[in-house]
């Protein structure tokens, strides 16, 4: 394959280790844990792997001879940065336990277990994919493992290839597959260990023992750049307003962190617009009052940020969704078959009247998402969503009222984007490089370790990557029982963004400047070679999550 002057020099680039992991390891256990809420619940439903100690490597001076392991890998959900180091990390973990050790990766997610369809990574391939982005070393998918046959059916293939254990590399909904599947592994005796990695750049996988998930980095920084570009050109010509839809399907972390990054004029956190109970109408209100006051000074352009969330956290629209996804649950014979038109009509007939009347508001094409489509995971499809467009639109309403009342002088004119697919298989930033490669040799070390059910887990991230922490967390920690397609579910808990945390009181304590002035930023493309301090920075979320620390 043809090779760019970069790719080149990248696949020579040798990921950092913690120096902790450069040598034989012993695991030291820590105290048994709880999860993070329901507990007894969570316990009864987890009888095998509830409870175990959080685990911490340490270098250990007698290294004990390491046999030959054959480890199975599945890549889940959405692409993040990183994903083949994870890979080439896991290899390496597992080939320095023993040169014999063999790594199957299924093949296009989870699926790929149930269907029997891998291939086996060697060397040459490995090879190929280091510090690349993308997933396509054995691609990707959303199959949900939920059921016994599922589980099952994975083990024929898992025995047959003499496979000891699974790595997960996956977000929160594939990191709760991975903890059902060990605990079902564990409770019929399959001698079967499953490992998880936290992917995704949603960066809402995230606890007080997982600082970020991978792909978060690399993602913020290629949007970042380029909403910095379109800022530049913003302030050149001056007659736009730009709104610039970002990836992240539920918390707002990825438009915090490009905020930060930029320094924008409007930043929408849906957190924020949840716990201070807006409607759609007041988030556009406030928006157009940033317009007029901004085009009173005649600065008729801007940038808006906007999580791809966000309707999802306006208080009446959550409400719908969620009766939406109740009367989908408990209608599914008797929907199964209808065509589009009658579903509709179906379900608009089975809501309340104020959820009715909330759907009733929204455009068309925005209330036929909300009712039809949803992803293995149940989840809307937020990214399918043009609230960019929604937004916009009902601005360009609000100014022209605005305008009759004497409260807007001045010009709108606005531009749409959305930025979600082109930073998801970016190669990897020198952090997201490295980070990955600790995780996937540090899930090797937990293989050998012979624990299941645990998350690889790299700490102390913000430090340079040698002084990094190893070790692995219990699944189960991280879970609580929510409420999923019509039933109470143990799921692990998302991460949103904390309106009390530094991050976002960073943020909230200078937007009012960064609204009225122009303040913004250009941080230009991810460098990977030059000083530390241009190439080696972890995200601002992380640096002002740790300051103080
Ligand atoms: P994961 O949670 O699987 O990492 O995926 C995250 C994400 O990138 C979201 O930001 C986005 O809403 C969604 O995937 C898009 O899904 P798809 O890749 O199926 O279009």
């Amino acid at each position: 394959m043809k090779k760019s002057p970069l790719q080149k020099a990248r696949a020579a680039y040798k990921p950092k280790l913690p120096v902790v992991l450069t040598g034989a390891v012993k695991a030291v256990e820590g105290k048994p844990t709880e999860s993070v809420a329901d507990q007894a619940q969570i316990k009864a439903l987890f009888p095998n792997t509830y409870g175990l100690p959080e685990l911490r490597f340490e270098k250990n001076s007698t290294p004990a001879a390491g046999r030959p392991v054959n480890v199975g890998v599945i890549l889940s959900g959405g692409q993040a940065p990183g994903g083949h180091n994870v890979i080439s990390g896991l290899f390496d973990g597992i080939k320095r336990i023993h040169r014999d050790s063999r790594l199957f990766g299924f093949l296009m997610g989870p699926g790929g277990l149930v269907d029997h369809k891998y291939i086996e990574l060697t060397a040459a391939i490995i090879d190929e994919y280091r510090n690349t982005g993308g997933f396509d070393i054995i691609g990707s998918g959303r199959t949900k493992l939920e059921t016994k046959e599922q589980f099952d059916k994975g083990l024929e293939i898992i025995k047959e290839l003499d496979i000891k254990a699974i790595v997960i590399i996956g977000g929160d909904d594939s990191n709760t597959n991975a903890a059902v599947l060990a605990e079902y592994y564990k409770a019929i005796g399959a001698g079967v260990q499953v490992i998880g990695c936290p992917k995704t750049i949603d960066g809402d996988l995230k606890n007080e023992c997982i600082e970020t998930s991978f792909g978060f980095d690399t993602a913020t920084k290629v949007y970042s750049e380029v909403i910095g570009n379109i800022q530049r050109d913003c302030n050149s010509a001056k007659k736009y307003w730009h709104f610039i839809k970002l990836m992240g399907r539920s918390a707002s972390h990825i438009a915090l962190e490009c905020a930060l990054q930029v320094q924008p004029n409007v930043c929408i956190i849906s957190e924020e617009i949840e716990a201070k109970d807006m409607t759609l109408q007041d988030v556009v209100n406030s928006i157009a009052d940033t317009v007029a006051a901004r085009a009173s000074y005649g600065n008729n352009f801007g940038t808006v940020l906007i999580p791809e969330g966000l309707i999802e956290f306006i208080p009446a629209i959550k409400k719908l969704i969620a009766e939406l996804n109740n009367v989908l649950a408990a209608n599914a014979e008797a929907t199964a078959g209808l065509s589009t038109d009658a579903l509709e009509d179906f379900i608009k007939s089975h809501l309340s009247e104020a959820n009715a009347a909330t759907l009733a508001s929204l455009p068309a094409n925005v209330a036929r998402q909300l009712m039809l489509d949803r992803d293995p995971h149940g989840n809307v499809q937020v990214s399918l969503i043009e609230t960019e467009k929604l937004l916009s639109e009902m601005v360009a309403e609000r100014l022209k009222v605005m305008a009759a009342e004497g409260n807007f002088n001045g010009k709108f004119s606005a531009l749409h984007h959305f930025f979600g697919y082109e930073g998801r298989c970016a190669d990897p930033s020198n952090f997201d490089a490295d980070y990955c490669y600790a995780l996937g040799f540090n899930a090797a070390c937990l293989v050998n370790a012979g624990v299941t059910g645990y998350m690889s887990s790299i700490r102390n991230l913000t430090k340079p990557s040698v002084q990094w922490i190893a070790g692995g967390i219990p699944i189960t920690m991280m879970m609580n029982i929510e409420h999923r397609n019509g039933a109470d579910k143990p799921v692990i808990q998302k991460a949103l963004v904390r309106l009390d945390g530094a991050p976002f009181l960073k943020f909230a304590a200078q937007r009012d400047d960064w609204a009225m002035n122009t303040c913004y930023i250009y941080p230009g493309p991810i460098q990977y070679f030059g000083p530390a301090e241009v190439c080696d920075q972890p995200s601002l979320t992380l640096r002002y999550e740790h300051q103080g620390k």
